[in-house]
């Protein structure tokens, strides 16, 4: 790092922790290359403090970004990046967790890696962060599983799976676990849906067992207990991130799920339960990029043109980088890839109808270049990918979350850094 990136990025970084919005947008401060030079003495105790004047001055001065492969074009299409404080996050996600209808910001894996809480406040703003779960959580899921309208938290991590019930006023209750010692291993990610199409709230994890790939799904009776894990077993390689939606034409959900299958290869698996309650792998979706990495994965419909999209993203050290669309078609049977040029290392993706036209756009993180990409939807195709300056996001399955955060009905993009939570609200 170049001792000017180090200033602007100790800037950026103080700048970047006030708590009030400020007329700096996004595009006017210059990213460093890594969040890695700790945090400015200056910094100590301020949790959640206005930064000072100078150094709002010093960021709005900051020197313009030296990209050693390709410059970072200004994209207005983000608002004014905030750093919330509380530690380094790994997962975030949005939802209502206080019962008001106004969406929160859950994170997974902070300072003690506990589960975090940041309520959104009436006016917009986020408050501090409050700790919801004791145990170590990198994984988690929110949903209603017990049906009494209140959203409930799953965590997962180091083999443990465990449940929080939604309570009256906010937050959540004790965990109770709802695996036994079969799965002790360490769990990744936790997804819920409807997976057994009873309209009840199930369940899914991934078993990080080393020598196999292993879901794990839990079904719902719908107050919350679940039947006896019913387990998915994969050729031995590393399961990523899960993804879920009704991607069929029956009732019931489908979930997507990205694989390693080795060190240069990678897929995504689809798994539906032809049989209730009899999940079953049912076809691989080979990836696009040879000798590729795969990371990102994203379910919906892209563009809502009524066709759901499978879209992953994928990059080689000596070929392209895409972002990879698949699209069922009839009978669920998918059809041939559209491969979606991106920017360099792809990671993270996430969804929002991000310039009001009705139609869900896509998002991609490029990891390690404080940089994100939208892809706009323009009728059943995307626009070229629009580039922005964003603050780094971990490269890690939840770290990139889209929702209204702020009340204005616009929505925000929220990521997991090592700094803590970051929003990138909506340019108003
Ligand atoms: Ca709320
Ligand atoms: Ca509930
Ligand atoms: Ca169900
Ligand atoms: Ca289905």
């Amino acid at each position: 790092m170049t001792a000017r990136a180090a200033v602007s990025l100790v800037t950026l970084a103080t700048a970047l922790g006030c708590s009030e919005p400020r007329a700096t947008g996004v595009s006017d401060y210059a990213p460093g290359p890594a969040f890695d030079a700790g945090r400015p003495a200056s910094d100590a105790g301020r949790d959640g403090a206005p930064g000072d004047a100078a150094e709002a001055d010093a960021l709005a001065d900051a020197a313009p970004y030296d990209a050693p492969h390709k410059p970072i074009p200004k994209q207005p299409f983000l608002g004014w990046v905030e750093l919330m404080r509380g530690g380094p996050v790994w997962g975030v996600y949005v939802s209502d967790m206080t019962g008001d209808g106004l969406n929160d910001v859950v994170a997974t894996g902070g300072s003690s890696r506990q589960v975090a809480l940041y309520a959104q406040l009436a006016g917009g703003a986020l408050a501090d962060a409050v700790t919801l779960t004791q145990e170590y959580a990198m994984y988690a899921t929110i949903a209603d599983v017990d049906g009494d309208g209140r959203n409930d938290l799953a965590v997962a991590d180091d083999g443990l799976v465990t449940l929080h019930l939604g309570q009256p006023g906010g937050g959540v209750g004790p965990g109770v676990s709802l695996i036994g010692a079969p799965y002790t291993k360490w769990a990744g990610p936790i997804r819920s849906g409807d997976f057994d199409g009873d309209g009840l709230v199930d369940l899914v994890f991934h078993d990080g067992a080393d020598d196999v790939g292993r879901l794990v799904f839990l079904h719902g009776d719908g107050h919350g207990a679940f039947a006896a894990p019913v387990v998915v077993t994969f050729p031995p390689h590393t399961l990523g991130d899960i993804r879920v939606a009704n991607l069929d034409d029956d009732p019931a959900d489908e979930l997507a799920l990205s694989a390693q299958v080795t060190s240069q290869s990678t897929a995504v698996h689809i798994v539906d339960e032809p049989t209730p309650r009899a999940p079953a792998l049912i076809t691989t979706l080979p990836a696009a990029v040879q000798n590729g990495r795969g990371s990102g994965l994203w379910v919906g419909d892209l563009g809502s043109d009524g066709t759901m999209d499978v879209a992953f993203t994928e990059w080689s050290y000596s070929g392209p980088s895409q972002v990879t669309v698949w699209q069922p078609g009839e009978g669920g049977v998918f059809g041939a890839p559209v491969g979606w040029p991106t920017w360099e290392r792809p990671s993270q993706l996430a969804a929002a109808d991000m310039n009001g036209d009705g139609r869900l756009d896509l998002f991609v993180q490029h990891d390690g270049w404080f940089a994100i990409g939208a892809y706009f939807a323009q009728g059943g195709a995307l626009a070229a990918e629009a580039i922005a300056p964003f603050a780094d996001v971990r490269p890690f399955p939840e770290s990139l979350a889209a929702g209204d955060v702020s009340g204005d009905a616009l929505p925000d993009l929220v990521g997991a850094s090592p700094y803590g939570l970051l929003v990138a609200r909506h340019a108003p």
